[in-house]
């Protein structure tokens, strides 16, 4: 599932440089069993399999091994993904990029075995109010999300600086050429060569947009009183 997304543009331009390292482990190399097995029937029944303990602590106490036989000896965020967990937010993605390591655990809806919760994971992530089947998907955004804030990711810094959600807002409209297309027309202060004006128009709209897509975000947002 992780070669595609992680194959192809930035991604793969970074891990080729070595910015980013994708180390991809299959739970199922952790079990001990003829079968592989992974899940087991829930305590109290129920619908649904649990994730058993044992292979992700073997797959998590393997990788933290690796690392320290490299002398990585720093304390890692080990983050389960789950629709339990914290909502995953541009705040989080600039904090988690902090770390040089990151652990990420893909669990699945069903549950994992709450020990996982309370004696290995540091926190627990959800990338939003509805259910996917595995956390494969919400880790692959996390980990989208983390890489591009890693230092020499972008081509250009300042792609960070005015983006969608840095500062609260949602970024201002933007236009190419044509001028004109299918008779609607870029707004003229685009057009002006006037940087103050430019500057204020975007601003304005940054503020406008936000109030009308998302106005949750204002509460938060780094707004002036005027603005207000
Ligand atoms: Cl992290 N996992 C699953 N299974 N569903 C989700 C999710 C995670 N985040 C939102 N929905």
């Amino acid at each position: 599932m992780f070669a595609g997304p992680f194959g192809v543009g930035l991604f793969k331009k970074a891990a080729e440089s070595g910015l980013v390292t994708l180390n991809i482990r299959n739970i199922r190399d952790y079990t001990h069993d003829k079968h592989h097995t992974v899940d087991d029937a829930p305590y109290g029944g129920g619908a649904g399999m649990v994730m058993k303990p044992q292979p992700i602590f073997e797959a998590v106490e393997a990788l933290k091994a690796e690392l320290a036989a490299q002398n990585i000896n720093e304390a890692i965020p080990v983050i389960l993904l789950s629709p339990r967990g914290r909502k995953f937010c541009q705040q989080m993605a600039v904090e988690l990029s902090n770390n040089a390591h990151l652990i990420l655990i893909c669990g699945e809806y069903e549950g994992v075995d709450e020990r996982v919760s309370e004696h290995l994971v540091t926190d627990e992530i959800s990338i939003g109010d509805y259910v996917l089947t595995g956390g494969e998907l919400a880790a692959m955004v996390v980990v989208n999300a983390v890489s591009r804030l890693v230092p020499g990711f972008l081509g250009s810094a300042e792609s960070l600086i005015s983006e969608s959600h840095t500062g609260g807002l949602l970024e201002y409209p933007q236009y190419t050429r044509p001028p004109v297309f299918r008779e609607w027309a870029v707004p003229d202060v685009l057009l002006s060569g006037n940087h103050e004006q430019v500057n204020k128009w975007r601003r304005q709209q940054a503020v406008l947009h936000t109030l009308q897509r998302r106005p949750d975000l204002l509460v938060n947002a780094d707004v002036d009183i005027k603005e207000k």
